[in-house]
């Protein structure tokens, strides 16, 4: 008898006309192999894989893309589900039947002369019940291999999904790399993915944004999770309890320094459980869980050091599993190892660039791209939680939502309940970044730093955020941050990375009811010795500014709330309407 997954891939192969079809097992042999492929492989007229220095970074290889290709394209990311208002003003959207016409022209036959990689694959631990079964399909060696380091490949997968219809069809082809001919589809009712025209990750690496975060936040909607881009943390204090945490910030706001971060305290270290999507499930016990899908970080390069992570650092450099990616970085020609800005005080002298030319400073580009990453394996990380395989997650206590804002939003404040979470984190607004092509620089609104990734109308989503908290027996407390905020003469005014953790050992004594707070027109602040200072060299005007409501730069944020909030009419909840009224007469 032929298994669902089985006539799946034989429509593949009749429609897409691959030379072959290769069935990924998920072995080291095969990633050997295939690495080894790669490395004689030509695609787009570039050699896909080259092989770094294999003492300094043992297993590594190194990836140059197109130029046009390098970030998210949300202008060509659309959501596909029947009706316009399903998808939301948050979406662009396409009727499923023309999108699907458009990406069968593009698709037909184009894999001719190429592999058909076909990659069975979990989304989740193989037993936990909040996994989810995946195939994707391409014609990129390089996605199949990163698709292998960020997700559980191979026979796990297949046997889990033995002859059951019910699983995530994920369809890529690089095609012509092309952005003309480039399109990331989503179809959330046929629990299903077309893509094509990129290898970038977030358009490529379907498991990632695409299913976890889009067809996985629908998918929660209907079956009552949520599917979140958080990171997750255990933060573990000098009496060894562990105490669990969501961050949620936008791309490219540190989210993976903090899921790596080495407490400034003794006797506190943060373990690890993962830097970028979350899935939520409430538990038996009434309680939130949180459970890390994916398998491994694809992170941003430039910045990444000894002195901002050290356990990036170690992890980059850790040969346990195999292999290791870096894709658009530069190199350093005198012992062939990756290069980025930021990665050492002094630039080396000789540097290829991200696009292969001899740098030349003078140009005053950059030469790694500012969106240049690594993609590695999770096991390889020395602060993995223990608890990272645990099939149920682990139980949360604090969610803590961020932006990037250079003024009105203060370093921390805790909300008074779970309702005025929800509105806070609605109307995050964070700088744009290179994550996503397109300006850098303006202030979006970006709620639950979810803004492109949530796969249906955020209306409905806020409301089921509403949900979530009425059905929860204990709900986490959810703080808001911004370590980013500049003063007069544009200094950053905290100095972030380590010492962020003076912030969260602040949540860990709220949540433990053991320090005090202040009631502010916004939610609860640290009082004078709630935040440990020991050893900063900080001002105490600074922490007044860091820490204080300015009314007249709330008044001007208002008016671009409202417009955001108008944007989805009636779908705004009637909580989240009286929460921003509220603030509006407490502004004026
Ligand atoms: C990412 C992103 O790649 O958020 O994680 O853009
Ligand atoms: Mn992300």
């Amino acid at each position: 008898m032929t298994t669902p997954m089985e006539k799946f891939i034989k429509e593949m192969e009749d429609f897409l006309c691959p030379s072959k079809v290769y069935v990924m097992d998920g072995s080291d042999e095969e990633a050997k192999k295939l690495t080894k492929e790669a490395q004689a492989m030509q695609v787009d007229g570039r050699i896909v894989l080259k092989e770094l220095n294999q003492k300094e970074y043992p297993n590594s290889y190194y990836h140059r893309s197109n130029p046009n290709d390098v970030a998210r394209t949300e202008h060509l990311t659309f959501v596909c589900s029947p009706t316009k208002e399903q998808a939301g003003p948050n979406n662009n959207w396409l009727d499923p039947k023309e999108a699907k016409t458009k990406m069968d022209a593009l698709f037909k036959g184009s894999m001719k002369g190429r592999t058909m990689f076909v990659i069975p694959f979990l989304m989740g631990a193989p037993k936990s019940p909040y996994s989810k079964n995946c195939v994707q399909i391409t014609d990129s060696i390089y996605v199949a291999l990163s698709m292998r380091i960020m997700t559980r490949v191979g026979k796990q997968a297949i046997e889990k999904i033995g002859d059951s219809d019910d699983f995530f069809r994920g369809i890529h082809s690089i095609g012509d790399i092309n952005p003309g001919r480039r399109y990331i589809m989503h179809f959330p009712q046929d629990n299903m993915v077309m893509s094509f025209g990129s290898g970038y990750g977030g358009n490529a690496l379907l498991g990632k944004k695409c299913y976890s975060l889009r067809i996985g936040s629908y998918l929660g909607y209907q079956e009552g999770w949520l599917a979140e881009h958080m990171i997750i943390i255990g933060v573990e204090s000098h009496d060894g309890k562990i105490t669990y945490f969501l961050g949620a910030f936008p791309s490219a706001c540190g989210k993976t320094n903090l899921a790596l971060l080495e407490p400034v305290f003794k006797g506190y270290k943060v373990w690890t459980l993962g830097d970028d999507i979350a899935w939520l499930n409430i538990g038996q016990d009434g309680k939130l869980y949180a459970i890390n899908p994916e398998a491994g970080f694809f992170g941003v390069a430039p910045g990444t050091a000894d002195k901002t992570n050290p356990v990036m650092m170690r992890t980059l450099k850790n040969n346990k599993f195999f292999p290791t990616l870096f894709t658009n970085t530069a190199i350093d020609n005198s012992d062939n190892t990756p290069w980025w800005e930021g990665l050492s005080d002094k630039k080396p002298k000789d540097l290829t660039d991200w696009q292969g030319e001899k740098f030349d400073e003078s140009k005053g580009s950059p030469a790694a791209h500012p969106n240049s990453r690594f993609t590695v394996s999770i096991y390889n990380c020395p602060t993995l939680s223990k608890e990272y395989d645990n099939p149920q997650g682990v139980p949360i206590s604090g969610i803590i939502f961020g932006g990037r804002r250079k003024d009105t939003i203060p370093l921390v404040y805790e909300c008074k309940d779970w309702d005025s979470g929800v509105f806070a984190a609605s109307i995050i607004g964070s700088e744009t970044t290179a994550a996503a092509s397109g300006a850098q620089g303006a202030v979006r609104r970006d709620p639950m730093a979810m803004l492109p990734f949530c796969g249906y109308n955020m209306g409905d989503y806020f409301q089921h955020w509403l949900d979530m908290g009425k059905k929860l027996k204990v709900q986490p407390k959810i703080f808001m941050v911004n370590w980013f905020r500049k003063d007069e003469n544009g200094t950053f005014m905290w100095p972030g990375f380590r010492d962020n953790s003076r912030v969260i050992k602040w949540m860990i004594d709220r949540i433990n009811g053991k320090s005090a707070a202040k009631d502010s027109e916004i939610g609860l602040f640290p009082d004078e010795n709630g935040l440990d200072l020991t050893g900063l060299n900080i001002s105490p005007e600074t922490m007044q500014k860091l820490l204080t409501v300015n009314k007249s730069e709330w008044q001007k944020e208002i008016p671009s709330i409202e417009e955001f909030y108008a944007k989805f009419g009636e779908k705004i909840p009637k909580e989240l309407t009286k929460l921003l009224q509220t603030l509006k007469q407490k502004m004026r």
